[in-house]
Order: structure tokens, then sequence, then C-alpha cells
């Protein structure tokens, strides 16, 4: 494989999609290694397949706004690969959303899904929609216009989105409210859903606590644990919500939650009623994080984030590059010995390279916050078997696929000097797995 004539013509085909061609360069150049030792992958162009979507929905969501004006944003689905099974990924509403950024979460996701040891292909969607500052009438309108567009390209064995940034409970329930009285089917087809129609117990806090299972095993792996560990999160949304949960109930102290307004630090740990207020903030849709310093007597830092902290781990769980060159260097300086993507790709390419350079543990987004998926996927069993799960069985077996993801990691990102790779790990175990399956079923 040769990645620079790959990755020269994506540019070109792609211009500016600059996240995209982040998430692409990653993985291809962690996987070259095992690439170039299977001809059979260069022959059948495995790589030049993968990294370009099966197909790309794009559409328009007109809607009324409570003002009566009428409001116009885009909807996309991108559907990447579903060799391994039906199309599977989140929708992310945010004013950021565009085609680079969902071309990375759909190209991200095809591996993570891969991971998690279910059949789950790879696809994302959203909007540019803003849920900031919006009332409840219009989020419920904004979710029906977006689904008469969407409902038939989708399906329960065909592509089956979820939640992402800006895509809670709330959303799926309008959202999904809209499939059910266009399609007339009660299949599932989303996933988060409330409990009464369908959701699985654990779904809103699994990818915290997945995150956390995971981030626990690279400490064993090292003869660590979690108990007494400071612990520095972004974001305060649901993520954010099921990782502090669990890091509290393993015996952390987390210190640290964000928003787009700056970071809180709580010297005296974020646990009980302080990590369920989060909720009530994100309720507010103001997106600010500063009102939890006034109610509980806690640092504010505005306009900065969490990473200058002095912590033992770092969880980014925000948002993609949400942590760079000059944050890794100060969390390096300040000691940190274990860094936990449970956002999609948190850390820029320059802070991955310094947390591996260091050999301080790092575990990849696709790897560390796939408890997230996996547990919608356990939604989609339940659904398609028409029961419920109790909350134990589905938080063992989010449990046992942590394990086999970490397990998948170690297998292939051993280091020769015992250090292990988790970026290489996961990425050549998932794309192993997808590629066996693209060659098996022929030129498509
Ligand atoms: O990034 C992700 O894995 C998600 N937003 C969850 C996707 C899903 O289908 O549950």
């Amino acid at each position: 494989m040769n990645i620079e004539e790959l990755m020269q013509s994506l540019e070109v085909k792609h211009p500016g999609e600059k996240e995209y061609l982040q998430a692409v360069r990653e993985v291809l150049t962690t996987i070259e290694p095992v690439y170039n030792e299977h001809p059979e992958f260069e022959k059948a162009k495995i790589a030049e397949r993968l990294v370009e979507p099966d197909r790309i929905f794009t559409f328009k969501v007109p809607w009324v706004d409570d003002r009566g004006d009428v409001q116009i944003n885009l909807g996309y689905r991108i559907q990447f690969n579903n060799a391994i099974g039906p199309y599977k990924g989140g929708l992310r509403f945010h004013s950021s959303v565009n085609l680079s950024i969902l071309k990375f979460l759909g190209f991200e996701q095809i591996f993570k899904n891969a991971l998690t040891t279910l059949p789950m292909g790879g696809s994302k969607g959203g909007s540019d929609f803003n849920p900031r500052g919006k009332s409840e009438g219009e989020v419920m309108r904004f979710c029906q216009a977006f689904m008469t567009e969407l409902w038939q390209h989708i399906g329960a064995d065909t592509d089956v989105p979820a939640g992402d940034i800006g895509v809670g409970s709330r959303e799926i329930g309008y959202l999904y409210g809209m499939y059910r009285k266009l399609a007339r089917v009660n299949t599932g087809v989303l996933t988060g859903k409330n409990l009464e129609f369908g959701g699985s117990l654990i779904r809103p806090e699994a990818t915290g606590f997945g995150g956390l299972y995971f981030v626990k095993q690279m400490l064993e792996t090292s003869g660590m644990s979690l108990k007494g560990k400071t612990i520095a999160i972004s974001g305060f949304g649901n993520v954010a919500w099921g990782a502090a949960l669990k890091a509290t109930e393993l015996g952390a102290k987390v210190v640290s939650i964000s928003g787009p307004d700056g970071y809180i630090y709580d010297e005296k740990g974020i646990s009980g009623e302080k990590i369920d207020y989060m909720l009530e903030l994100r309720a507010t849709c103001n997106d600010i994080v500063s009102p939890y310093a006034e109610k509980y007597g806690a640092v504010f830092v505005p306009n900065r984030r969490p990473w200058e902290l002095k912590v033992d781990i770092a969880l980014p769980c925000a948002t993609q590059n949400e942590l760079n060159e000059e944050d890794a260097n100060l969390l390096i300086q300040n000691g940190v010995i274990c860094v936990g993507e449970i956002s999609n790709m948190g850390c820029t390419p320059e802070a991955i390279e310094l947390f591996i350079s260091h050999k301080i543990m790092y575990g990849p987004g696709k790897a560390v916050n796939a408890g997230g998926v996996a547990t919608s996927g356990l939604e989609m069993s339940q659904n398609a078997m028409h029961l419920s799960w109790t909350a134990e069985e589905v938080d063992l077996r989010l449990h046992q696929i942590m394990s086999e993801i970490h397990a998948q990691c170690l297998k292939y990102g051993r280091e020769p000097d015992g250090y292990i790779n988790y970026m290489k790990g996961a990425n050549v175990a998932g794309f192993l797995k997808v590629a066996k399956a693209m060659l098996a079923q022929g030129v498509l």
C-alpha cells in the first residue's frame, strides 16, 4: 500500500475535509505493516474501497421555529461500510456538523463496531441544527422534519441510527415516533430509545461505563488500579456523566468537567448528587458548565481546558481534537499515567504521538468508547427477540465485550519492548475483521 499516494488522491477528491483525512491517515499508517503481509488485500484494493463511503445522503430539513419563521438545516446520513452487519452509528446535531466530521465519524465507526464482536457495519449522520437555546417544541418539530427524509434510508436490518452529540433520549423519542408513524413498523430501528418503547437498560450509561471498564483493564495490565486515582474529565453530557458515575464507583476521584465556556475544578471530587446535577445542567439547553461552580463552591476556569490540571488519568469526553500537543505536554509534565479517549478522536495526532513516545498508556476512542455502540447492539438483539434483559444482564455483556476489545488490543498492539500500543491494536484488529469479510464477499 502506498499511503502517500492514496492520501494525495483522497485530498484531491475531498479537499479540505480535514477530520476525515486525519482519521483515514491514522488508520492506514497503523495497519500498513499488517496490510503488506497480505498481498490479497492489495490485489482486492481493500484500502481504497474502505476509505470511501458506500453512499451519502444529503437532504434539506425545513422547519418552523417558535416565532413562526422558517428555518432550513442540512441533514446527512453516511452509510460507510456494511460488510459485517447492518450500517450502525449515531446522529450528531451540532452547529459544527459538516461532511468531513460525519465522514470521520462514520469511518471510525466501521472499526469500532467491528471491535465490539457484534455484527454491525459503520455509518453516521446528523445535522447542523444547533439544539442550544431551542424550545421543546422546536426540537420536536426539527426531529420530525429530519425523519421525514431519513426514514426511507434506514431500517432495523439495513441502517440503525442512535444518538451522538446533541441527540439524547429526548431526540431519539421524537425521531422514533416519526419513523414509526411513517413506516408503520415497530422494529426498533433507532437505539437509545426509552425503556417503555424498546430501549435497553444501561444504554444511557454505557459509553462512560464501558470507557471505565476499559481504563480499569489498561491500568491492571500494568499492575495498577483506579482506586485513589485523580481523573480529569472534559464535557458534561451523557458520556461524561456515565464516566464520572463509574469512575467514582470504582474508587477514583473525578476533579473536572467542562463546557464550551471553560472548565470546573472541584478539588473535593465530583460525586453523588453533583454527578446528577450534570444532567440538570444539560437539560437547560444553555450549553454552559459555569453554574456548577456557583452551586457547589468549586473553581470555574473560563475559556480553558482541564488538561492543565495535575491528574493521574485524563478522559476526554467532549468532542474531536479536544486535546492537542500543548495539552499532552502539560499532562505529561504533570505525571499523567493514562489517557483514555471516550470522545471520538479526542486527541490530535501530535498529542497521540507524544503519549506513545513517552510510553504513556493511551486508549483510542474506537476501543475505549465502544461500549456505547456495543450496548446499542444489545438493544438491537433485544428488539429482534421482542424481550428486555435486566440491567445486570446488559452490564455483564458490556463487561465481556470491553474485555474482548481489550484482549484484541493486546493481541495486535504489544510492542517488542512490552509497551502496549492500543491505537495500533485497535486499528489492526478492527481492520482485519472487516477486510476479511470484504475479501470473502467479492468486489462490491
Ligand atoms: O460514537 C458512537 O459510537 C455513538 N455515538 C453511538 C453509536 C450507536 O449506534 O450507539
